[in-house]
Formats: structure tokens, C-alpha cells, sequence
């Protein structure tokens, strides 16, 4: 049997006694799966709302594209995507995240209503941004980061990828800390396909439970990523698509729901909630 890690819970946001569902808003042109789907304001609202219903449990707002060699927007385009969407969700009741790097837009998107911030970047990009996270008293997911998009690849050497993430996380975490981030209030990531190989992220999710030693609760990305594509390519060995990858990961998410992981960034709610309702149900006796 698959070893399981205690189900952790985060004071301030949704407590469902399962590993949690974060269902993703991109209101982007340009993110690998779904650029362009969402990049209306009030259709991403929709969205937002159709994935609630669902079955999100949190909502995860991001207006700029962490694709490899993607190309960052200015700040004013960044806000002028996601604050309607982050103001509207909250406004109807949802728990919002907002998926920034930049302390300049988390600001008024916690003024807007977003209750955790989901930083890519674990405080590494903006020096301001573990500051207003602590001032803000709101929560904080601090993802394994190496660098910008545009070389990030490049970074994708360790000797023991495990190790070297946990050891990299406890110093981000460290920061944390030291900005007044209360611990409470920390989610850990992995980063799957941050600086990472597909053998990376697969050794990752191998020995998921070594970041038991963090002691704090984990938030996995798996939802789509190109190692999905890889594992699933066709005999001429060019990869399965992005959007015909949910399938593998409804499987990886029964593996995670099932090691015990705090929440799961997805794109598609109702199969992720599917999947954990199986674990849940393997784990309750
Ligand atoms: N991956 C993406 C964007 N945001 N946030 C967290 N915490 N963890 C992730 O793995 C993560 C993220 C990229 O995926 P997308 O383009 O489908 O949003």
C-alpha cells in the first residue's frame, strides 16, 4: 500500500477533510494548455464560477504564462486581466487565489478579496513580495523556483533532485520567516516542470513523501504538464496534446489524494474531485 502523510490543514481557507481542489483560471493568451481560452475578463469569471460548481474548493487567478520562454507582461496588463476576475469571484463567494509573482499586483488583488497567494516564484522574483504577504496576515504557497521562464530549462540540473528541492524550499521558507510570514500560513510546491526534466518531476512524485520533513502542507501542479505529454506520446514519438492529458492526470491525482497531499492545482474539477473521492474512500478505513 502506498505510503499516506497525515492530511494538513491551513487556518483561513477550506477545510473539506480531503485533499483540496485549486482549479485554474488562466486569464492569459498564452499558457500551454489553454492560452487564449480565458482571456476575457468576464469569460474567466464564467469559468471561474463553472469550476466552482464543480467543486473547486479555491480558485486560482493568474494573468501572466510560466510556459518556458514565455514573455512576462507589464504590470498594468497583468492587473487589468486578473483584478475584475479576482473581484468578481470573491464578490460571489468564492475562495480566491491569486497566481502573481509581483507584489504590485498581489496587493490589490488581496484588496479585491484573494485570500492566499500562490507566488511560482516562492519570494525569489519580487524582493517586496514576502513583505506584503506577511503585512497582508494572508496565506502563502512558495513553489521550488530557479529562475524566469525564458531560461528556466537551463536550470534543470541536480544530482539528487529530491534532496536538492527539499533543501532549497527549507531556505525560501526560511525567507518567509524571516519577512513574518506566519507558519502557519505556508503551502509548499514542488514546482513539477519548474526548472525541472520530465525524470525530475517523476522522481518528485516518487518520493513525495520525504517532504514530510518541511512539516508543511503540500500543493501539487501536476494538471497537463509536458512529462504527461512525453509518458503518453504517439509512435512517432510526438507528444500527446495538452488538453488530451487529463486523463493521466486524473490518474496522478488519485496517487496524490491518496499520499495524503494538502490540495492539487487542476483544470479539470469534476475528474480531479472524482478521483479524490476514490482515495478518500481507499483511506477511510
Ligand atoms: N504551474 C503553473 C502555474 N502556476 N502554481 C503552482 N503553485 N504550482 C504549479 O505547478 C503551477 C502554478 C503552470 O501551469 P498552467 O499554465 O497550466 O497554469
Amino acid at each position: 500500500m502506498i505510503r499516506v502523510s497525515p492530511l494538513l490543514v491551513v487556518p483561513d481557507l477550506p477545510q473539506p477533510g480531503r485533499t483540496l481542489v485549486m482549479g485554474v483560471v488562466n486569464v492569459t493568451p498564452d499558457s500551454f494548455s489553454d492560452g487564449g481560452d480565458w482571456f476575457d475578463p468576464a469569460v474567466a469569471t464564467t469559468h471561474g464560477m463553472d469550476l466552482l460548481s464543480e467543486g473547486a474548493d479555491i480558485i486560482d487567478v493568474g494573468g501572466e504564462s510560466t510556459r518556458p520562454g514565455a514573455v512576462r507582461p507589464e504590470v498594468s496588463e497583468e492587473l487589468r486581466r486578473v483584478l475584475p476576475v479576482v473581484r468578481d469571484l470573491a464578490a460571489a463567494g468564492a475562495c480566491v487565489s491569486i497566481d502573481t509573482m509581483r507584489a504590485a499586483v498581489a496587493e490589490p488583488a488581496i484588496a479585491a478579496g484573494a485570500r492566499l497567494v500562490n507566488d511560482v516564484s516562492g519570494g525569489r522574483s519580487d524582493p517586496g513580495m514576502l513583505r506584503l504577504v506577511a503585512d497582508a496576515g494572508v496565506c502563502y504557497v512558495c513553489m521550488h523556483w530557479r529562475g524566469h521562464s525564458e531560461d528556466m530549462q537551463s536550470k534543470a540540473t541536480y544530482a539528487d533532485v529530491v534532496a536538492e528541492v527539499i533543501a532549497e524550499l527549507r531556505s525560501q521558507l526560511e525567507e518567509a520567516d524571516r519577512a513574518g510570514i506566519a507558519t502557519d500560513k505556508l503551502i509548499i510546491d514542488p514546482g513539477f516542470g519548474f526548472a525541472k526534466t520530465g525524470e525530475h518531476n517523476w522522481q518528485l512524485l516518487e518520493r513525495l513523501e520525504e517532504f514530510d520533513v518541511l512539516g508543511r502542507p503540500m500543493l501539487a501542479g501536476v494538471s497537463r504538464k509536458a512529462f504527461l505529454g512525453r509518458l503518453l506520446a504517439n509512435a512517432d514519438g510526438s507528444p500527446r496534446p495538452a488538453k488530451q492529458r487529463d486523463d493521466a492526470t486524473t490518474a496522478l491525482i488519485t496517487v496524490l489524494a491518496l499520499r495524503g497531499v494538502w490540495g492539487v492545482r487542476v483544470h479539470s474539477v469534476r475528474a480531479s474531485r472524482d478521483a479524490i473521492a476514490v482515495a478518500q474512500r481507499l483511506l477511510s478505513h
